[in-house]
């Protein structure tokens, strides 16, 4: 399957290439009009490196006529979270520029699209990246006005397995911050991806070692409908029943709402007799079922997060608490990232031309900006993003402060995937270091020869890449395998509730390699959603 889809990409994209090539030649002119939303800071900078994440959850369907140009869908939902991760790549470029031990001579620039979690979305950054905006040929030199150097993202494992067969071809770097499906440790299929998340290899092992160690020999699953969900609980189900655990059932949550769907799952656990739900998925596609479920009298479950929804608050809501207290899962190693939040705090649309700060300011006080106060930003948006209907007409006055609000984005209190971002920027910034360091006559390329910063290929900065090793300031040491993987490390954290909110409680870690694993519980630090508040009964 991976085959067959790789060629179908190739072949899609020489013909692309072909045709916009011929029409180059006389007009040049693109075909579609890809308008990509994002944040760009390439300015006087010697290179840049890209950034794809998420800025929205989804595109709007259109109804698209074959007479019209076709248009690159609109976005909607903004993301806050994702927001905050795409600032950690900017803190951390900005970080590295004012370093004097970690490339003293050049200045790195960035350019981030949104995905809106959608793989044409991300592979439309990705050819733009490639081809340079308006340059109908891929050449990624002149791409933002410096020589890109890498690409971080795009985002989810659906994403990046799209993107990195693309980017593959040209064995162009790319670092992936979240995408942690099994198969892109494969170098056949994605020779230039690595990653500072671990595989989910080791937390489908991790889950099923937890179900093991408690006991339980009768589970329900929950999987999103993408690979991330599809391989995350394939891998978990081959573990479990090797030593003869039974599953109860095993539900696909729809990609796109329905509520028919959502109440089939609501039933199917409601009538099952397993109290235990292992649950791979996002936030994002988990929540419309967990808003169903919190309308029913559903109790004495529990539920085995995994990390891409263990620290949300789209699903850690008081209004949930009922329902989800007791949870357990695992999340991603924290990290510290100095001077981050002072950073986030900082945020104004007025300071940036930026329109997505424009969006991310209105959705977060629920106001809207005056249209003569911003025209470009009004247009920009009607282009691109649909404004959110629930938005309050009230206008945005000098006075709102994101100190004054509580909003997700300047939440620091679990720097998990946001460390995972800047520790990507790092990886890529030493590796870049690396290359300019090389001493000639004692470097390894041919006849012990070195890279040029200002013009190397993108397989030099590969081989770097695959021999970075570097330390962070949270002390934890940094370095790729020979699959372009971190090794796995994970807190198992459990969801316990105060009155008016829920909070994640470290109950134990989790470390895996290749030759084995090591997981330590504190059973007595865990709060269990059971009448007796001991393990539940899942047999
Ligand atoms: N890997 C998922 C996506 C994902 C995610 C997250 C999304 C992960 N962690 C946190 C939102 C928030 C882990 C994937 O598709 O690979």
């Amino acid at each position: 399957m991976g085959k067959m889809n790789f060629c179908i990409l190739f072949g899609l994209f020489l013909f692309l290439q072909c045709h916009l090539v011929v029409r180059g030649e006389e007009e040049c002119r693109l075909i579609g009009k890809f308008d990509i939303h994002g944040f760009v800071e390439s300015e006087n900078h010697e290179l840049i490196i890209g950034g794809m994440f998420p800025f929205h959850f989804r595109t709007i369907l259109t109804n698209e006529s074959s007479w019209e140009e076709p248009k690159s869908p609109k976005c909607e939902g903004f993301n806050f979270r994702s927001l905050r991760w795409a600032r950690a790549m900017m803190h951390a470029i900005r970080e590295i520029n004012n370093r004097t031990d970690i490339l003293p001579n050049i200045t790195l620039g960035y350019q981030i699209f949104d995905s809106c979690f959608t793989i044409s979305k991300a592979v439309e950054g990705t050819l733009t990246f490639l081809t340079g905006q308006n340059e109908t040929m891929p050449n990624f030199r002149c791409s933002a006005g410096a020589p890109l150097a890498a690409v971080i993202g795009a985002g989810g494992s659906a994403l990046s397995i799209a993107t990195a067969r693309i980017l593959g071809l040209y064995y162009f770097p790319q670092v992936g911050y979240f995408s942690s499906c099994s198969v892109l440790s494969d170098k056949f299929q994605f020779p230039s991806f690595l990653r500072t998340i671990p595989s989910d290899v080791y937390q489908s092992k991790a889950m099923a070692q937890l179900v093991i160690y408690f006991g339980w020999t009768w589970v329900g699953t929950i999987a999103a409908d993408d690979d991330y969900g599809k391989y995350g609980i394939k891998l978990f189900k081959e573990e479990v029943e090797k030593v003869g655990i039974c599953i109860a059932f095993s539900e696909t949550l729809p990609r796109i709402y329905n509520k028919d769907a959502i109440q089939k799952i609501v039933e199917v656990v409601r009538k099952s007799t397993a109290n235990v739900i292992v649950v791979f998925s996002t936030d994002i596609d988990l929540s419309a079922l967990m808003e169903e479920m919190a309308n029913t009298n559903i109790t004495g479950k529990t539920w085995i997060a995994s990390e891409a929804w263990i620290t949300s608050a789209l699903i850690a809501k008081p209004s949930y608490s009922h329902l989800l207290r007791g949870t357990i899962g695992f999340a991603v190693r924290k990290g510290n990232i100095p001077n981050f939040e002072q950073f986030l705090h900082e945020t104004h649309p007025e300071n940036t031309e930026d329109d997505l700060l424009y969006e991310f300011w209105e959705n977060a006080f629920n106001c809207t900006y005056h249209a003569d106060r911003k025209a470009l930003y009004t247009d920009r948006v009607n282009d691109t993003i649909t404004r959110e209907s629930h938005i309050s007409s009230r206008h945005c006055t000098e006075n709102e402060k994101l100190r004054d609000i509580n909003n997700t984005y300047t939440d620091v209190s679990e720097l998990r995937i946001t460390y995972s971002v800047y520790k990507a920027v790092y990886t890529i910034a030493h590796a870049l270091h690396d290359l300019d360091t090389c001493v000639a006559g004692d470097g390894p390329f041919p006849s012990k020869s070195c890279a040029y910063i200002l013009d190397f290929e993108p397989w030099q900065l590969m081989y770097y890449l695959r021999h970075v090793k570097f330390q962070t300031f949270s002390n934890e040491s940094v370095h790729l395998d020979e699959s372009g993987d971190v090794d796995a490390y994970y807190d198992i954290l459990n969801w316990q509730n105060s009155s008016d909110s829920i909070f994640f409680v470290k109950i134990g870690k989790y470390t895996g390699t290749a030759s084995g694993y090591d997981m330590k519980i504190t059973n007595s630090s865990i709060l269990w959603n059971t009448e007796n508040f001991l393990s539940p009964h899942s047999v």
